[in-house]
């Protein structure tokens, strides 16, 4: 697994279960090749290699663990800021004020997730600064949607044991709004969670606020991290008018009991979702933005030969 590329060169993490026996390292440390995979974009009529991509490499040196990359896996997914591929998770920070949550944004993730077969984990951060019910306020906003909603602190351990359980096993990117607390996250989580590998100038460089390159953190109990400078939500663009609504599971059930086929939720009579919005049974703010990215979505879409 590639786990960063600079300059061309890419630092690739060697999956033990493709080695025989005799030659597995004594140590349980993770081993990282150093790797150029010229020639292979043009070869495979493939891509570059993005950090998370599953490759094969052929080793060249192995007491200076050199080696060169012949193979990209197939992806499942891909992006291209930050240009990373595999995620499998994709945790949605937003701070409960500090900055102010914009919820749009976050509505475009989590939409950015399904279609990329992601699973959202939605981290409402900062509740220290919660003067009120706003933490509470925001739980709500997703309690029907069926993602999973997490409560976290800085100043709390108990809340960073509960995130940590939730990356185990998987690939998770972080993403939200410049300010929420994504690195601070990611450094709290990487002082208590990371597998060690030794190279003492990776911990020095990732304490540093820029995050210039993407690179791929391995915790010790399994599963990757990585800090976004920001996850563009562009996909959001590609979902089709009429599909938007497949994004929102809340609607789901209340869909069926529309009067029209291929009702859109906006303004025809003896909708389904309309009724359940209006009981309060859908939260006021995730359908209104449903019916802001719809007009959206759809003026893009009946624009879309014009200059
Ligand atoms: N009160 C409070 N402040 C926090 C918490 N987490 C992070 N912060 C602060 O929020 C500020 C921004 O945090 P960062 O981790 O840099 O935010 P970021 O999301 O990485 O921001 P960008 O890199 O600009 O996208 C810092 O001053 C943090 O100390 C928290 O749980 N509570
Ligand atoms: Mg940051
Ligand atoms: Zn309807």
């Amino acid at each position: 697994m590639i786990l960063k590329g600079v300059g061309g060169f890419y630092s690739v993490l060697l999956d033990k279960g493709s080695l025989s026996k005799d030659k597995l390292p004594k140590d349980n440390a993770p081993v990282i090749y150093t790797c150029k995979a010229r020639g292979i974009h043009r070869k495979e009529g493939g891509s570059i290699p993005l950090p998370g991509d599953r490759v094969t490499f052929k080793i060249l040196d192995e007491q200076k663990r050199i080696g060169h990359i012949d193979r990209i896996r197939d992806r499942v997914n891909a992006f291209t800021r930050p240009a990373v591929a595999n995620i499998d998770q994709l945790a949605i920070v937003l701070a409960v004020t500090n900055p102010q949550p914009d919820m749009m944004l976050v509505d475009k993730l989590l939409i950015t997730c399904q279609a990329k077969d992601i699973r959202p984990l939605i981290i409402i951060n900062k509740t220290d600064l919660d003067t009120g019910n706003q933490v509470e306020a925001l739980r709500k906003v997703y309690e029907k949607t069926g993602f999973t909603v997490l409560s976290l602190t800085k100043f709390s351990c108990e809340a960073y044991d509960i995130l940590h359980k939730e990356l185990v096993g998987f690939t998770t990117a972080f993403a939200g709004q410049s300010g929420v607390g994504k690195s601070t996250i990611l450094n709290i989580v990487l002082n208590n969670w990371l597998m060690e590998t030794g190279d003492v100038s990776e911990r020095i460089q990732r304490g540093k606020h820029t995050t210039r390159h993407v690179q791929l953190f391995q915790l010790d109990q399994g599963g990757f991290i990585l800090d976004t400078p920001g996850f563009s939500a562009y996909t959001v663009t590609e979902v089709h008018h009429e599909d938007l609504q497949s994004y929102y599971p809340e609607f789901t059930d209340a869909a069926g009991l529309c009067r029209f086929k291929g009702c859109s939720h906006i303004s025809e009579p003896d909708c389904g979702v309309k009724i359940l919005y209006d009981e309060g049974q859908i939260n006021e703010g995730r359908y209104l933005r449903y019916t802001e990215l719809y007009k959206e979505l759809k003026e893009a879409y009946d624009n879309r030969y014009r200059r």
